[in-house]
């Protein structure tokens, strides 16, 4: 039996054809049984562009209703999706062709020369744009008759690469099959209780894990309403979340959500579910949420590479500060340095195994080896504890991570990049508590004694390299970075220096 997931999650589409899937903001909505025509003939359009199964399609696309079909279409033809921030610098996307040479690039029309200059190096078949009333995608889908039936897959085929940045500043892609999407998508669904009544509010970018796979597999599993907005902009999620029943965002929408005088507990009143991931939700935000509205938010957590792993309860207690227990399916366990499990309440790194957990980084077998221990177990990275319950609480990272408004920042890439301009000798990129995006990236720099350093001057330099939510909010000019007895740069030292230069 083919396991592909656009056919697993089609069993579950309502038998109303009429059912609506996509709300959308000034425009007709997009029904479910739109989506098996729609994605039918995209995937005949991207077959007629020489893409075959197991090829990969990057996509560097603004959030669209038409988005969202590229992605389900390349499930149901057995292409493999590459979707990229649309943030990222035509240098960083000039890595990525290179790297996943896929045989189609999609992007935004007004990249289309930038893009077919660089596809054409990395010596990618086509580039196409979404839509742009000529020679586009889906003119081309428009015009296929009939598309091809949904493409035989088995749970370890790959349906999606995923790039993250690395500890060392070279991104990394996680691939991920069928089998994992698919067992995270009905386990979430079971999980947290989604049915065909359910409205979710979706703001959240569709290039990650959290918008693309955790949300939309949710709602396409259980056949439920998605009011569809572009970007998260507070009153704009204010207006619609009456009609809503559920909600996914990172902590910056809740803190955004309780500054905007509009929100009131008559704004969450229908809403039986909000959910938090993707970097720690502050108690104090839980608190004050739960003040308001009454509703307890359930913070999960999750990584590119594993999807979800742990849940607070749907039904059950909601502890704020924790993300609750291993999902159905999933083992987590907290391990020593040699990945000997720790004993309960003791603080180690946190690791986990299970059909969710991702086959490997794309053509880095040496780094995929480094990451998983030899009885099969991933090492996140991420430091926790777990009580005698196995309820499990994130309290730091091993790696050397900023997250910022839920999108991660490594700071190696930004120290590459800084050390490479003129004048700078070295530099450390930190997170310092930040009242909006949870940490900002922040940098010191040294001079090489050739020129002044001005820290305008230095961010102009990055914009070429690096996309801007990995940009640093300041730049310190500093003598010297302060080191350890090895000559280690103490980077806890700069974040007691600066603490108070967001919040103060
Ligand atoms: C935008 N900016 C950011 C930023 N996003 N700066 C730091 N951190 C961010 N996350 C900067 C831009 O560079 C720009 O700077 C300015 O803010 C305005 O840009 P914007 O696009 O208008 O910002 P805004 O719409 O306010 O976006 C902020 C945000 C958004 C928090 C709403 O970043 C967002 O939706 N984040 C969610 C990310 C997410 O989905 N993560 C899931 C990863 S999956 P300037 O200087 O040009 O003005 C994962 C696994 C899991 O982690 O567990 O889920
Ligand atoms: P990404 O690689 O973008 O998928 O980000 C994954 C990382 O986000 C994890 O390794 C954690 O560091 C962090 N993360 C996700 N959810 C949470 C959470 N609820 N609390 C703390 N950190 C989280």
């Amino acid at each position: 039996m083919s396991e592909n997931l656009y056919a697993l999650l089609a069993a579950n589409f309502p038998d109303d054809p009429s059912a609506v899937f996509l709300d959308i903001e000034n425009g007709p909505p997009l029904l479910y049984g739109e989506i098996d025509g729609r994605t039918a003939r995209i995937a005949a359009a991207l077959s007629a562009h020489g893409a075959a199964a197991g090829d990969r399609v990057v996509a560097q696309v603004e959030k669209s209703p038409d988005a969202v079909m590229l992605y389900l279409a390349c499930l149901r033809a057995g292409l493999v999706f590459v979707p990229l921030n649309t943030a990222y610098t035509v240098q960083e996307v000039s890595f990525f062709l290179e790297d996943a040479a896929p045989a189609v690039f999609v992007c935004r029309e007004a990249d289309r020369e930038t893009a077919e200059a660089i596809a054409g190096r990395a010596g990618v078949g086509a580039v196409l744009t979404l839509r742009d009333g000529g020679g586009s995608l889906l003119d081309a889908a428009a015009e296929a008759r009939a598309g091809p039936p949904v493409f035989a897959r088995q749970a370890d085929d790959l349906a999606a690469i995923l790039y993250t940045s690395g500890t060392t500043g070279m991104p990394k892609g996680a691939m991920l099959t069928h089998g994992n999407l698919s067992s995270n998508a009905f386990v979430l669904r079971d999980y947290w209780g989604f049915t065909r009544s359910d409205v979710l509010l979706h703001a959240l970018p569709i290039f990650h894990v959290h918008g693309l796979f955790v949300a939309f597999h949710c709602a396409l599993a259980s056949g439920s309403r998605v009011i569809f907005q572009k970007a998260f902009a507070a009153e704009k999620a204010i207006a619609r979340l009456p009609e809503a029943t559920a909600m996914m965002g990172v902590p910056t929408y809740y803190t955004r959500l309780l500054d905007t005088p509009g929100f009131t507990a008559g704004s969450a009143r229908s809403v039986r579910l909000f959910i938090s991931g993707s970097a720690p939700l502050l108690e104090e935000t839980f608190a004050a949420f739960e003040a308001l509205t009454g509703k307890r938010i359930l913070e999960r957590y999750g990584m590119t590479e594993v999807g979800m792993a742990c849940s607070n309860p749907l039904v059950g207690e909601r502890i704020a500060g924790t993300v609750g227990f291993a999902l159905p399916g999933v083992s987590v366990r907290i391990a020593d340095e040699a990945g000997r499990e720790a004993p309960r309440g003791t603080v180690g790194v946190l690791e986990m195994t299970g059909p969710n957990v991702f086959s490997g980084y794309w053509r880095l077998p040496d780094k995929t080896a480094e990451d998983f221990r030899p009885d099969g177990y991933f090492i996140s990275g991420d430091m926790a504890r777990m009580d005698e319950a196995g309820r499990v609480t994130i309290v730091g990272r091993a790696k050397d991570l900023v997250i910022s408004g839920g999108l991660n920042v490594y700071p190696k890439e930004v120290e590459l990049c800084l050390d490479a301009l003129p004048g700078v000798r070295e530099s450390a990129v930190f997170g310092v508590a930040h009242p909006d995006f949870g940490e900002g990236v922040t940098a010191a720099v040294v001079a090489d004694g050739s020129m002044a350093l001005d820290p305008e001057a230095m961010l102009t330099g990055l914009a070429e390299s690096l996309a801007n939510f990995k940009q640093p909010k300041r730049i310190f000019v500093v003598d010297e970075l302060p080191r350890n007895a090895m000559g280690k740069i103490q980077k806890k030292t700069l974040r007691d220096r600066y603490t108070n230069i967001y919040t103060g």
